[in-house]
């Protein structure tokens, strides 16, 4: 069986990190290396590798990413946000456990984009 991913240490309290908002399949942290005033991560509690897996198992569950973006972008900033999946190492995806970048303000100089 393959290691769990930092998120999920995060998740277990294995790894120091705040947990910002948290569902029954979904939940948020800050992003350790901010590229943007508000840069946060909302992340299925379940380790689909990239979106296109995500997407392709479980569309609720991708549903339930972007609702969790939109409540954090009302809680964190004016509510508008851009939502990022870096999907494969080639695109700059460096953590394989799925996780959608929520960005709010303007972007500094950033590797994401
Ligand atoms: P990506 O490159 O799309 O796989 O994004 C991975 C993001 O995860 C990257 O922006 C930095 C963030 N990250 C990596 N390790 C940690 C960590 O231990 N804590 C937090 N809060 N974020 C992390």
């Amino acid at each position: 069986m393959s290691e769990p991913s930092i998120f999920t240490r995060i998740l277990q309290g294995d790894v120091p990190g705040e947990i910002l908002a948290e569902t029954e399949r979904v939940f948020a942290i800050r992003d350790i290396a901010p590229q943007a005033p508000v840069h946060l991560l909302v992340i299925p509690k379940t380790p689909y590798v990239d979106v296109t897996e995500l997407a392709a198992a479980d569309p609720a569950l991708l549903a339930e990413v972007v609702a969790m973006a939109k409540r954090l972008a009302e809680e964190h900033a004016d509510g508008d946000f851009r939502l990022l999946f870096n999907n494969g190492a080639g695109a700059g995806q460096t953590v394989f456990h799925v996780h959608a970048h929520v960005l709010c303000g303007p972007l500094g100089e950033t590797s994401l984009v």
